[in-house]
């Protein structure tokens, strides 16, 4: 016994497990060795006959096994032979600990220590990185320097305050950009958009050309917005994290999109749209739709078939045919609610009893408690976001004279609900006044567009600063909260909260200033 114990204490014991009432002890010996590849190794196999492996911090994976259920399809080829860190940094939707785990399960060994031999094929391997990358984003198109970019890869751009503020109508080339993904290629010709689901016959197809022939043409002008829209206001003097682009007021902007009502085209499949509170119990809650470059999202079946509701199926953005940023030749738009749902590219409608799968519908754009953290958020539980908040932003502020100052701005609010009032103040919110509204064309409860207002304010005396306000009521009476205590979740997601400019007061400048 004695000297069993001895034998435990010794220095190659590594576990000592107790099962059944038998001891048993693991040495050193017993464990297998980590395998060493060098990167020169990893670049030789790139290949399925060779095996295809990759690099992930300092482990090596062989993912042969993975590809062919991949959900971003064959593209994680490029990083074939390569570190795959690169091209996750582009991906952010890989930052999860189930993809961390899942990759484990693939590992064959790790990386050995660079050392001064394999500078060369560290270089090659960084060039055939950029490469790859580059490559990835072959088909993104120029864009206009006016716009604030957040990321280049995948572009994500935000407009500048003084071209919202100058047109009700965003020009095409300064409509904010939100890419999750590379530009893909789309070829009109060759384009067909699927639909699927109960009614509907297999294999139903539509061409650019049926959509356009077949269907009566519609016109909608609608606000879109992000739902990060203000993020970076949302921990303004704070320590709390956020996960997202730091997006000011300008992730949104108005356009009038013209294509066919997705409803008509859903009837034309076979799908009985007239009498969809009778379908519904068939089981089709959600109406689904996936993007060419890999994004999906979806609405509830309600929204989609409600005719006051114009869910659009839109081949036109501003009388131009759609750019390709901005999901040319086939988007939805769903007015009312936040544009993640306005799937870009669309090639694939299905009516399902469940929600869309996608990562963005089921891991992203839902709202949390101000006590959530990352960890604790609960993506299955929480609901996602469709309709939004009533909104408002100051855009502009200009010096009148001494002791005035001109603001302008926007209001907007979710699920076609209209902007009844524009309150203002010049003194932190303590007093305020009705702003001048000009309202969109559109009915009070179809208000898809946003309503721009302006008010010329008279700034306190007495004081060297001030905060100028400004917060908008919607036709619910629904308003915006004060602050952003009482709405912050870690996504930063829906700030809705008082839109609050500081200001100098006497020697007013603009915004920039
Ligand atoms: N296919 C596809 N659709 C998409 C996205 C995307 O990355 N891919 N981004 C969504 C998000 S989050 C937003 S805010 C809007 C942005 O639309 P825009 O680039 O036309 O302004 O598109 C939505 N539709
Ligand atoms: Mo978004």
């Amino acid at each position: 016994m004695r000297a069993f114990f001895d034998d435990l204490h010794g220095d190659d014991v590594v576990g000592v497990a107790i099962k059944d009432g038998q001891i048993s002890v693991k040495h050193r010996a017993d464990i297998p060795k980590a395998k060493i590849f060098t990167r020169h190794e990893v670049s030789l196999h790139t290949t399925p006959s060779t095996g295809i492996w990759i690099i992930h911090n300092q482990g090596v994976y062989d993912i042969t096994r993975f590809i062919p259920i991949h959900p971003g399809g064959s593209r994680i080829l490029l990083a074939a032979g390569k570190s795959i860190d690169p091209f996750w940094s582009v991906f952010s939707i890989h930052h999860t600990p189930e993809t961390y785990s899942l990759l484990e399960e693939y590992r064959i060994g790790d990386l050995a220590p660079d050392g001064p031999s394999d500078l060369s094929a560290i270089e090659e391997m960084q060039k055939s990185e950029t490469e790859a990358l580059a490559k990835l984003f072959g088909n993104d198109p120029e864009r206009d320097e006016r716009l604030i970019v957040r990321s280049e890869r995948p572009f994500n751009a935000e407009t500048r305050r003084e071209d919202l503020r100058d047109s009700f109508v965003t020009p095409n080339h300064l409509h904010y950009k939100r890419n999750h993904l590379p530009v893909p290629v789309v070829d009109e010709e060759e384009f067909a958009l699927e639909i699927e689901g109960p009614h509907i016959e297999d294999g139903f197809r539509l061409s650019i050309k049926e959509l356009k022939e077949r269907f009566e043409k519609a016109d909608v002008m609608v606000a879109l917005q992000c739902a990060g829209n203000r993020r970076k206001d949302m921990t303004t003097g704070t320590d709390k994290p956020v996960k997202g682009l730091p997006w000011e007021e300008g992730a949104i902007s108005n356009a009038v999109w013209s294509g066919v009502y997705l409803r008509d085209v859903l009837a034309a499949a076979g799908y009985p749209v007239k009498e969809y509170e009778k379908a519904h119990m068939e089981g089709v809650e959600h109406v689904q739709f996936d993007g060419l470059d890999g994004y999906g999202a979806s609405i509830p079946a309600t929204t989609a078939m409600d005719p006051q509701r114009e869910v659009l199926l839109a081949y036109e953005m501003n009388g131009e045919p759609i750019p390709p940023d901005h999901g040319g030749v086939l988007r939805v738009v769903v007015p009312g609610t936040v544009a993640a749902r306005s799937v870009k590219w669309v090639n694939k409608i299905a009516l399902s009893d469940e929600e869309s799968w996608s990562h963005w519908q089921r891991h992203d754009y839902k709202g949390f408690s101000p006590s959530a953290t990352q960890e604790t958020s609960d993506y299955e539980k929480a609901e996602s976001i469709q309709d939004m908040p009533v909104q408002s932003a100051i855009l502009d502020v200009s010096e009148r004279d001494n002791r005035t100052v001109h603001m302008q701005g926007y209001a907007w609010s979710g699920a076609g609900h209209g902007i009844v009032r524009v309150d203002v103040s010049a003194d932190g919110g303590k007093t305020w006044m009705d702003a001048e509204l000009h309202v969109p064309p559109q009915d009070r409860n179809r208000r898809w567009a946003w309503t721009k207002w302006e008010a010329t304010v008279k700034l306190p005396k007495g004081v060297k600063e001030t905060e100028l306000v400004c917060k908008a009521v919607d036709t619910g009476y629904n308003t915006q909260p004060e602050t952003v205590d009482s709405i912050y979740n870690v996504r930063g997601v829906l700030n809705s909260a008082w839109h609050r400019v500081r200001i100098p007061v006497g020697e007013t400048g603009g915004l920039d200033a």
